[in-house]
């Protein structure tokens, strides 16, 4: 299998965490071609990392489903819980941090990176980014995370979601998002320590100093 991906890409992260904590062999390629390349293009028309291509040739973007596949294919170091329940709680702060957080960030990133970001919008993305903060603090809890044992389908995207918060803070003026949530900072922090979340966050890029 060949997973096209970058390892700077927040959204192709996820799956890096996932093939890594899960000994897959999956070789970890670049998209051919830069990014918006018409060689890329042919191979996954959506033009997305991450993008996983099986050795049948199935093309399968979109990275809760390319975990969710690898998951459900490779049953070894499991991402998910037994229990139902706990599988829903697994689902939701997934969700939450590919959603409310990581997807809200790139778009106040994108508005912040033109000359005139238009306040409107700012003030929309921030307050979106900020009730997805307050939710994935109010659902973190540690036995549905790497600190409760494994890693989950949940550090997967809750992981990268939080380190591009911080860096996001820390190319812009906007306040500390974090600040006022140490539950996050130290999940965060510790993620930063972890044998393969560790690894993978750094590839991101430093955490805010
Ligand atoms: N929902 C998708 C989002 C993928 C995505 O937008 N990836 C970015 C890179 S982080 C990308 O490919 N952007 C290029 C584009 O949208 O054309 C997923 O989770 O895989």
């Amino acid at each position: 299998m060949i997973l096209y991906s970058t390892s700077t890409s927040p959204n192709s992260v996820p799956v890096r965490i996932a093939v890594t904590y899960k000994q897959l062999d999956v070789m970890f390629e670049e998209p051919p071609g830069g990014m918006g390349s018409t060689k890329f293009h042919a191979i996954n028309p959506l033009g997305t990392i991450p993008c996983l291509v099986l050795d049948d040739g199935f093309v399968m973007p979109e990275s809760v489903a390319i975990i969710d596949y690898l998951d459900e294919v490779f049953p070894a170091f499991p991402l998910m819980p037994s229990d139902a329940k706990a599988r829903a709680k697994v689902r939701i702060l997934q969700r939450i941090a590919e959603l409310g957080i990581l997807n809200q960030g790139i778009e106040l990133q994108r508005l912040f990176r033109t000359s005139a970001p238009d306040s409107e919008q700012v003030g929309t993305r921030l307050t979106r980014l900020l009730r997805g903060i307050a939710s994935a603090d109010l659902y973190l809890r540690p036995e549905i995370t790497f600190m409760g044992g494994g890693v989950t389908m949940a550090d997967c995207h809750l992981a990268p979601a939080l380190r591009f918060v911080q860096m996001l803070v820390r190319e812009t003026d906007v306040a500390d998002l974090l600040g006022t949530r140490p539950g996050l900072v130290d999940y965060i922090e510790r993620a930063a320590d972890h044998r393969v979340l560790g690894e993978l966050l750094a590839g991101m890029g430093a955490p805010q100093s």
